[in-house]
């Protein structure tokens, strides 16, 4: 007798734990099926899903991947850009700002070729604005540093000079600071180690700080030093700013720059009245020689100083300003002009 079937699928919606499935062929007139085959040669369409499923997975897996990799080069790319710009911004500003120092040098040759002596009305010594270039400006300017009290001029040799620190302790007082803070500076600077009575101060003093060290015993090499120096802190260096340098060499006057203050601690006897009489009188009207100077003098006053003072300067600061796109430097070079060309004594670009 012929009997027909049909062909029925019977895996169970969804897939549950390890169920068989595959496909049932069910008589149609008989209700008793035979038994199940696999499919696929014994794949199951639950595995099936599941390895699809995790291709998916794993295809969306490597997407994201290669989306986090290919924003991270992008960043790291940006990184780099923006390095060699800033790196070629910088390299740029140091030589703007070397050429700054070149400029400066040019100009006091010139100077110097022209006359001997220096005022605040020269070339050189005026303030110019700020020049553009692609991209950027330069500025650099000239200060004079003989107009300034030179505070290596306190110790000569290791020795305290008593006429220098004198002058010292006036200027201070001039300037509403403590005049025994000089008496620091002195022993800071020479070459012994008994501190100056109502005071001074040497190892003693500065081994019993907190972080202790000790007193230099030698010139200063900077103005910063002296915020190690008893007494003086960032509030006193900027009062002194404008009125002291720090040069390698004990150096003159020039009475063309100093201020009434510098120039009444230097010559003991002239009040800072007649001093800055004296500043003010010469305004436009540079002195040619020391001797002209000591005749606006009072009588009998700096005959002693007469030979600490010129009308000529050999020290000069050359403070210089570049931006270049990111780059900003500023650079000083402290020159020293002995004939024509000037050298540099010192030079740092920040
Ligand atoms: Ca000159
Ligand atoms: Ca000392």
């Amino acid at each position: 007798m012929r009997q027909d079937y049909q062909i029925v699928e019977t895996f169970p919606p969804p897939c549950r734990g390890r169920a068989r499935v595959g496909v049932e062929a069910l008589p149609i007139h008989n209700s008793t099926p035979i038994p199940t085959f696999p499919l696929h040669g014994g794949r199951s369409r639950c595995g099936e899903h599941l390895q699809r499923g995790a291709a998916l997975i794993t295809v969306l897996l490597i997407v994201a991947m290669a989306t986090v990799i290919a924003a991270f080069m992008a960043q790291q790319q940006g990184f780099w850009q923006r390095e060699y710009e800033n790196g070629r911004d910088r390299a740029q500003s140091r030589r703007i700002a070397q050429a700054g120092v070149d400029w400066a040098r040019a100009v006091l040759a010139d100077d110097a070729v022209n006359n001997r002596h220096d005022h605040p009305g020269e070339m050189w010594a005026m303030r110019l604005p700020a020049i553009p270039v692609e991209d950027g400006e330069v500025l650099g300017l000239i200060v004079d540093q003989q107009g300034l009290f030179n505070l290596n001029n306190l110790v000569l040799n290791g020795k305290v000079s008593a006429t220098d620190l004198a002058r010292l302790q006036r200027l201070l007082s001039a300037l509403g600071l403590p005049p025994e803070q000089a008496l620091a500076l002195a022993d800071w600077m020479d070459a012994d180690n008994v501190p100056m009575e109502n005071g001074g101060a040497e190892d003693g003093y500065y081994l019993e700080l907190p972080k202790p060290y000790r007193a230099a015993n030698r010139q200063l090499s900077e103005l910063s030093e002296l915020l190690w120096v008893q007494g003086f802190d960032a509030q006193t260096i900027k009062r002194l700013s404008g009125f002291v340098a720090v040069l390698p060499e004990r150096t003159q006057i020039n009475v063309n720059f100093a201020q009434a203050e510098v120039m009444a601690a230097v010559i003991n006897g002239l009040s800072l009245q007649d001093a800055r009489q004296i500043v003010t009188e010469r305004k436009g009207n540079p002195f040619k020689t020391v001797a002209d100077f000591q005749q606006k003098l009072p009588p009998n006053v700096g005959q002693d100083a007469m030979g600490e003072l010129t009308v000529g300067s050999r020290y000069f600061l050359v403070e210089g300003h570049a931006v270049q796109g990111q780059g900003e430097f500023f650079a000083q070079a402290l020159l020293v002009r002995n004939s024509i060309w000037a050298n540099v004594v010192r030079q740092s670009v920040q």
